[in-house]
């Protein structure tokens, strides 16, 4: 290119500027796989401490829900862990009622500790207990309460990252504390089929599985499916429960979601990249799109997970690569 043409250009380019034009072959192609969020790691044993405080400096009335957002390092002031993906830990004492309300983002609980919580959705009530995974789909009324007499910890999951992208965030407060009980559930009943999944079921299908359907990376992994429509039980996060022998030395592998662990049982290693995780009981990991990952356990590990894959295959972008060695 010769010189008075580079500045005829430069000339071009800032008289564009104005119009909100931009030279497209100006700008390097980032059309590449992986994310802006990096891998994270929440030991539960410095989180469950911080909780507890957190009962001693906030009422459940001034916080509305006591919730610990984990944050992506890597995404600060978002309050999500990944790009796509919410997470926090919610803690319930005894007599606290987190009151109705009802948003346009698709939420989870997944059952950590604690005995007597229940959640109710649309007034279906359902106690809810250690492991359990229960649903909240979008806009369905939803409080919780705590009728035990010991705290109670979940895991809270919701796609608001989706909300935003969209511009699609609605919310409203029920006028009354506590939405109108229609239904009590007894756990494994025709109302909450596809709002519950319960612990005890999803370990019973885990220990049912063949040995022949270990997977080479993934050890023994369910994906849950709402047995009303056969499809995943939100309509942008789709949520597993796997089980990794004890002596499990899994292969490395990467898939285009971003995927949230909380390990209910046991614990294990997990390679993410060049970095090494130990994960305890209850710990939370977050890896993200791309990221080569692989598990080794010398334990027994239960590991549930949610991800955004449900809405990546909706969308036709999801993949994945078994890596070989
Ligand atoms: C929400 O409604 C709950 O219902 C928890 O317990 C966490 C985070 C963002 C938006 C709504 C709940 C939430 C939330």
């Amino acid at each position: 290119m010769t010189p008075s043409n580079s500045s005829e250009l430069q000339q071009f380019k800032e008289a564009i500027d104005p119009l909100n034009l931009l030279p497209l072959w100006e700008r390097q192609m980032k059309l590449l796989p992986g994310s802006h969020c990096v891998p994270a790691h929440w030991a539960y044993q410095a989180v469950r401490p911080l909780l507890e405080k957190s009962v001693a400096l906030i009422s459940k009335k001034d916080a509305d829900r006591r919730v610990l957002v984990m944050e992506n390092p890597s995404l600060k002031g978002s309050s999500f862990i990944s790009q796509s993906l919410y997470a926090g830990q919610q803690i319930i004492m005894p007599g606290e009622i987190a009151p109705s309300h009802r948003h346009s983002p698709n939420a989870l609980r997944f059952l950590v500790e604690g005995e007597g919580a229940y959640t109710s959705v649309d007034g279906v009530k359902m106690m809810m207990r250690p492991g359990d995974f229960v649903v909240t789909p979008n806009f369905t009324w939803h409080d919780h309460g705590n009728e035990g007499s010991q705290a109670v910890v979940w895991m809270d999951g919701l796609d608001t990252p989706f909300t935003s992208l969209f511009g699609a965030h609605f919310r409203e407060n029920y006028p009354q504390d506590i939405y109108p009980v229609t239904h009590t559930s007894q756990r494994l009943d025709q109302h909450c089929a596809s709002l519950i999944y319960p612990w005890e079921s999803s370990l019973d299908c885990l220990s049912q599985m063949p040995t022949s359907q270990m997977d080479p990376v993934h050890g023994f992994k369910l994906r849950y499916i709402n047995p009303k429509t056969g499809k995943d039980p939100l309509t942008t996060i789709a949520a597993f429960m796997q089980m990794l022998p004890k002596g499990f030395m899994g292969k490395t592998y990467r898939s285009t979601e971003h995927t949230v662990m909380n390990v209910a049982q046991g614990s294990c290693i997990l390679e993410v990249g060049s970095q090494t995780y130990h994960l305890a009981t209850h710990d939370v990991m977050v890896v993200p799109s791309w990221e080569p990952y692989r598990f080794l356990s010398s334990d027994m590990a239960v590991i549930f997970s949610f991800s955004d894959r449900c809405a990546q295959q909706a969308l036709g972008f999801w993949r994945e690569e078994y890596l070989v060695e």
